[in-house]
């Protein structure tokens, strides 16, 4: 007779945030690790932990080389992990770019009261961080065009929200998902396939749509359910007149040929037929490869899904640096507490001991300021959680200066 695990009764097998906080979220080894070190009278040592990514997701752009940057977020998310916990943290805020090997957070405190913590620390940073990455370099591409996060559709129900506040600390101008209200922003979209298969007639469908929504709803067809996309980017501007905000393209994977110049064929009918300002808004398997080139052909704004929320996770590690005051790392990673400072001018990092002087830049000459916030002292959260249009102006802003980003 096999026993029977009697688990707790879960609906949709998600982790309460209750569990989160408990720690429940943990690799077994750091439990069994946590025991050794009991045995051992040594899990209450004072140590320095640094956590850095190894490496960046690659490109979708040829020739495919990892980037050279990404955006970090989840670390709002972390501190209220390690709320009471009685460590010292200090981290660059959401929104910060990083690079590889660049000590994004430095953990201080007895290594028990936070060391089995790592897995969800690193939980939250990895995920988040991975589709603020996505989201920033999709809106680099679209050379500033709008950027809407079309993927929640892509990911687990419970960490939606999670994921599209990722995607707006990225950079992303706003997501479908009705709860982004929580966080300030309208959601947006515009209408599925379905509408248009079960009225049995687009023009039907668009008029309904036009006649049923708020003022407020930008009038958006999607001009690619039975005929080209040409021709029912006309019947909708027949259909809606000035009222015809905007046609979207969603072509099926099996009727997708040269994207481009069909963005360009449907903006030449439009505009020779005084549509000027009907917009022309691109979904479906995009990435910043194809957002870059239909941008370029005119397209005026993107609806992106599974580049973003289904975005790589960013490898970080969180390494043990120092023990006791004393300096020491496994290989590859340097050991020693270290601080870390930016210049105000090119966004340079440097790394150093800590409590070194800060250096001046070898580049700008000017003194590089402290890049940390002390977050928590003791446990005690230090600092106050920023709106995410704050932390995506961050992100923004940063992209501007370093020149990757117009307006
Ligand atoms: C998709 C749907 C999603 C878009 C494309 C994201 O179109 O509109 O919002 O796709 P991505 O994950 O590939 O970037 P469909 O699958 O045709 O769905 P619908 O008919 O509902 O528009």
């Amino acid at each position: 007779m096999g026993c029977f695990l009697i688990t707790l009764q879960r609906k949709f097998y998600v982790v309460t945030e209750e569990e989160i906080k408990e720690g429940k979220v943990v690799d077994v080894y750091f439990l069994r690790t946590l025991k050794t070190m009991k045995r051992l009278g040594i899990s209450k040592k004072e140590v320095v932990a640094e956590i850095a990514a190894r490496s960046l997701p690659k490109s979708r752009i040829p020739p495919h080389e990892p980037w050279k940057w990404g955006v970090l977020a989840g670390v709002e998310e972390v501190v209220k992990l390690m709320e009471g916990k009685k460590v010292d943290l200090y981290s660059l805020p959401d929104g910060s770019l990083f690079h590889p090997k660049i000590p994004i957070m430095r953990i201080e405190g007895p290594y028990e009261e936070f060391g089995a913590l790592e897995t969800s620390i690193l939980g939250f940073l990895c995920s988040l961080s991975g589709v603020a990455s996505a989201a920033a370099h999709v809106k680099i591409a679209a050379g500033g065009k709008p950027v809407i996060n079309f993927g929640i559709r892509r990911n687990h129900p419970a960490i939606s929200l999670a994921i599209e506040r990722a995607s707006i600390i990225g950079g992303c101008d706003g997501s479908s998902g009705i709860l982004v209200e929580e966080l300030g922003f309208k959601p947006v979209g515009t209408m599925p396939h379905a509408l248009m298969v079960i009225a049995g007639d687009q023009v039907k469908a668009w008029r309904a749509f036009d006649e049923a929504m708020p003022k407020e709803v930008p009038r958006i067809a999607l001009v690619d359910t039975f005929f080209d996309e040409k021709a029912e980017a006309l019947m909708a501007a027949e259909a809606l007149k000035d009222r015809l905000a905007g046609v979207r393209l969603d072509t099926p994977r099996s009727r997708r040929g040269d994207m481009e110049e069909i963005i360009r064929e449907v903006r030449w009918e439009l505009d020779l037929r005084g549509y000027k300002d009907v917009k022309i808004f691109l979904s479906g398997g995009l990435d910043e490869y194809s957002v870059a080139r239909y941008a370029e052909a005119g397209a005026d704004a993107f609806g992106v899904g599974t580049r973003i929320t289904g975005a790589n996770p960013i490898d970080f590690g969180m390494d043990v640096v120092e023990v006791e005051g004393k300096s020491i790392a496994k290989r590859g990673i340097c050991s020693g507490s270290k601080d870390l400072f930016r210049c105000p001018e090119c966004l340079t990092y440097s790394i150093t001991p800590k409590g070194a002087q800060a250096p001046v830049c070898d580049r700008c000459g000017v003194e590089m300021k402290p890049a940390y916030v002390k977050m928590l002292e003791k446990g005690k959260v230090l600092v106050d959680f920023e709106v995410v249009s704050k932390l995506r102006e961050r992100t923004l802003s940063q992209l501007r200066k370093l020149g990757l980003l117009k307006s």
